[in-house]
């Protein structure tokens, strides 16, 4: 009945049971009367009031299932529970105790870590209790301690990093049985940081941190064996570093006219360049060879071209200038200027010259003028060009230049000269002999004058003089202007009839 109950009882159960076997067998009435009722712990409890530890000396109890085996670096412990139906106090002994394991007399445990080198078979191992009197043991029984697999790493460090550039490996790490592993690391270069959880040996060097770092080695443990990679060695090297770029593009180009920008750019390794650019305008060209941005925008293009952003790389990292915008504006169409000014005025007489101008933009115009004679005064609203030169004014006035502007840009006349003449007179003396007949041959008797015309060329006598005196016979032109003058005459009679043009003459005023 006691064996029954251990295989199925605590160890609390297992006191009550040996209690209950003992009061069974002194009061075996009670208790079959309370099993009854089915409350058989009850019975056990009833029998023991004022007596819970029996009298009859019995030999203490003791059970337990221990653990036959670990690995080494493990830690081994088992308990046994041991009981006594006297209540005697008990005492634990052992034999066979592995060296690497300590023993608690007091309860029986047998603990331990197994450690490196301690793989093997310890057998014969006996736990025992007693009372005092009696003597109880568990069966003998072995502990077997397994070899434990030392880690394994593998992997194959870069032997070489490049200042500014990440650098990073992370070996394979593999433990045959399976246990958790932390890394470790010997010889960690400054510039790197180690994660003992992963073995990952990580960082980026800078430039003053060239060099070689050498007899590095990384670790894994188990707690017991430690496998191991290395030493390795990393040589630190300069690494690429960025192009640089810069230059101000424009921001603003009026349609019509050309645009260009090229930025500089160079690369402190002598890498060769490459340009790009997003947000290109659509009247640009851009070239990657040169990062030149060129282009003339059209009429109509007129606008704002945002987010241009000009880049340049080496192969491996880009640098770009800042994103800028550029403003194509509406042309401005030039004024026109026309006009022929008058190139001589006499002294004494007015002289004025007012150009025609015009805008296609409708913009408000100014006039100018260079090389302003002194007796001449200028509108610059109008543009007009008038005075009248003195007495002592004579000569030329050259490279006369009126321009008109709409405030940005302008348009001039060709330069001209102003020659200003002398108000020189002269007078011509004209004599003829009077008519003494008519064309048919009859005698002329009503002679009643002449007339004189005159002009400054032989078909145009704009000028005239009447004289009413047919006994005249010479007459002087006076207050003729320098030039060539030709004159000619005509008689008339007292009834009107007049003859022919005379032959011409002629005279040149100086
Ligand atoms: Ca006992
Ligand atoms: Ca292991
Ligand atoms: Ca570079
Ligand atoms: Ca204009």
């Amino acid at each position: 009945m006691i064996s029954m109950h251990r295989s199925v009882c605590s160890h609390w159960c297992r006191v009550l049971s040996v209690v209950l076997a003992a009061m069974l067998f002194a009061t075996p009435a009670v208790a079959g009367k309370n099993n009854s009722n089915g409350k058989s712990w009850g019975v056990i409890k009833g029998n023991l009031f004022g007596s819970k530890c029996d009298k009859t000396p019995i030999a203490p109890t003791i059970d337990g299932l221990p653990t036959f085996s670990l690995t080494e670096g493990e830690t081994y412990q088992f308990t046994p529970s041991a009981a006594d139906a006297n209540c005697d106090s008990l005492r634990f002994s052992i034999s066979g105790q592995p060296d690497w394991s300590s023993f608690n007399a007091s309860d029986g445990t047998l603990s331990g870590k197994a450690p490196a080198g301690s793989a093997g078979s310890y057998p014969g191992i006996r736990i025992s209790v007693s009372d005092g009197t009696y003597t109880t043991s568990l069966a003998t029984f072995s502990i077997t301690v397994y070899d434990n697999a030392t880690p394994v790493l593998s992997g194959t460090p870069p032997g070489r990093a490049a200042s500014g550039q990440k650098y990073g490996f992370v070996p394979i790490a593999f433990d045959p049985d399976g246990q958790k592993l932390s890394f470790g690391i010997r010889n960690r270069p400054v510039w790197a940081s180690f994660n003992s959880s992963t073995g990952e040996l990580a960082g980026t060097p800078s430039d003053t941190q060239l060099g070689t770092y050498a007899d590095i080695t990384i670790t894994a443990t188990d707690g017991v064996e430690t496998g191991s990679l290395g030493p390795f060695a990393i040589v630190v090297e300069t690494g690429n570093r960025a192009p640089s770029i810069s230059g101000t593009p424009a921001g603003s180009v009026v349609a019509g006219q050309s645009y260009s920008f090229k930025p500089s750019a160079t690369d402190p390794d002598n890498d060769s360049l490459t340009f790009s650019i997003s947000n290109k305008p659509t009247w640009a060209t851009f070239s990657t060879g040169t990062g030149l941005l060129a282009g003339t925008p059209a009429e109509g293009t007129s606008g704002e071209y945002v987010d241009i952003v000009i880049g340049v790389s080496d192969g491996k990292v880009t640098s770009a200038l800042p994103a800028f915008g550029i403003v194509v504006s509406t042309a401005n169409r030039p004024p026109s200027i026309t006009g022929t000014p008058a190139s001589v005025v006499t002294v004494g007489q007015p002289y004025k010259f007012v150009p025609g101008a015009s805008d296609a933009d409708g913009d408000l115009l100014t006039f100018s003028v260079t090389n302003k004679p002194a007796w001449a005064s200028f509108n610059k609203s109008t543009g007009q060009l008038g005075g009248t030169p003195g007495s002592g004014s004579t000569g030329t006035y050259s490279n006369v230049r009126v321009s008109v502007s709409d405030g940005t840009s302008s348009a001039a006349l060709p330069a001209f000269s102003i020659v200003v003449e002398q108000a020189s007179k002269g007078s011509a003396t004209l004599s003829w002999q009077p008519p003494t007949q008519r064309t048919d041959g009859t005698p002329l008797v009503d002679l009643a004058g002449y007339r004189i015309l005159y002009g400054n060329s032989p078909d145009s006598y704009s000028n005239r003089v009447t004289l009413d005196n047919a006994g005249l016979t010479s007459y002087v032109v006076d207050n003729l202007a320098q030039g060539t003058w030709y004159f000619v005459m005509t008689a008339f009679d007292a009834s009107g009839a007049e003859s022919d043009y005379s032959s011409v003459g002629s005279k040149t005023v100086q």
